[in-house]
């Protein structure tokens, strides 16, 4: 069966296993297939830890993550990780052209994939205006991008794999208002149930879930307009 992509948790507690105390505590969320989820909270909160649970690279402590309602630790691990892409906190881009950069870690992509992910991401336009266009050569010995054009790059390689989820790490931190809206919508036609963490209150405002997280608990969650009815940190950051 393929993934629609709805992503639970209950009462969810995780710590590394070389660290004393637990990074998240007693986390329960529930996702509808589809939809984008915000999650922000200060450095440190537990983020990149939470994301990280869902593709099983690390397993938590207590409590159940289901995905369609099955429990995720009774699942193939490589069917798992197939059906979630993942775009780490860090960009790594080697030197190579723009479509073996795209296509890593799935070779056997073919243009037409390529681009269309490309599309998706929102960097598509960009890589045409080069001379060479998806036959650019990235790196030292070739065109430098920008920060904001890595990161749609990265969320391109993500894509190729046609995910059903997809984890974005502070990966639109870089992209303008316009254009961030732009991709979660692109997201949101192909049913990507996405998970955006991010700080900025712009990606928010269009989250269908937004998780607040505050040293690793799970301080307020729901719409934008429900948190700024209830929620006081949240409507800190909203006015800073
Ligand atoms: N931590 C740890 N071992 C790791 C990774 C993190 O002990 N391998 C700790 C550091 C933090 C806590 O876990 O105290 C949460 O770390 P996260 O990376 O999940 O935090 P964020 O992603 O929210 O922080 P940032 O915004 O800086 O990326
Ligand atoms: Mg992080």
């Amino acid at each position: 069966y393929t993934m629609n992509g709805a992503v639970t948790f209950e009462h969810v507690t995780f710590q590394y296993p070389d660290t004393a105390a637990a990074v998240l505590h007693d986390i329960s969320f529930e996702t509808k297939p589809g939809t984008t989820v915000a999650i922000m909270g200060a450095t440190g909160a537990g983020k990149t830890s939470l994301v990280g649970l869902i593709p099983r690279l690390y397993e938590q402590n207590a409590g159940v993550i289901k995905i369609d309602g099955t429990d995720i630790s009774t699942l193939n691990t490589e069917y798992l990780r197939d059906s979630i892409g993942y775009v780490p906190q860090e960009i790594i881009l080697f030197t190579g052209t723009i479509r073996e950069n795209i296509a890593w870690g799935k070779e056997d992509a073919t243009l037409d994939e390529i681009i269309e992910a490309a599309k998706l991401a929102q960097i598509h336009d960009t890589i045409i205006q080069f001379p060479l266009g998806y036959d650019t050569i990235l790196g030292q010995k070739g065109v430098n991008l920008s920060g904001g054009q890595k990161q749609r790059l990265t969320i391109a390689r993500a894509l190729v794999r046609k995910p059903c989820i997809l984890l974005l790490d502070d990966s639109t931190s870089a992209l303008d208002v316009r254009t961030e809206a732009s991709l979660l919508q692109a997201l949101r036609n192909i049913s990507c149930t996405t998970f955006l963490i991010t700080q900025k209150i712009s990606s928010t405002l269009h989250a269908d879930l937004i998780l607040l997280l505050e040293d690793g608990s799970l301080l307020a969650q729901g719409s934008h307009e429900e948190l700024i009815a209830d929620c006081a940190l949240y409507q800190r950051i909203y006015e800073s």
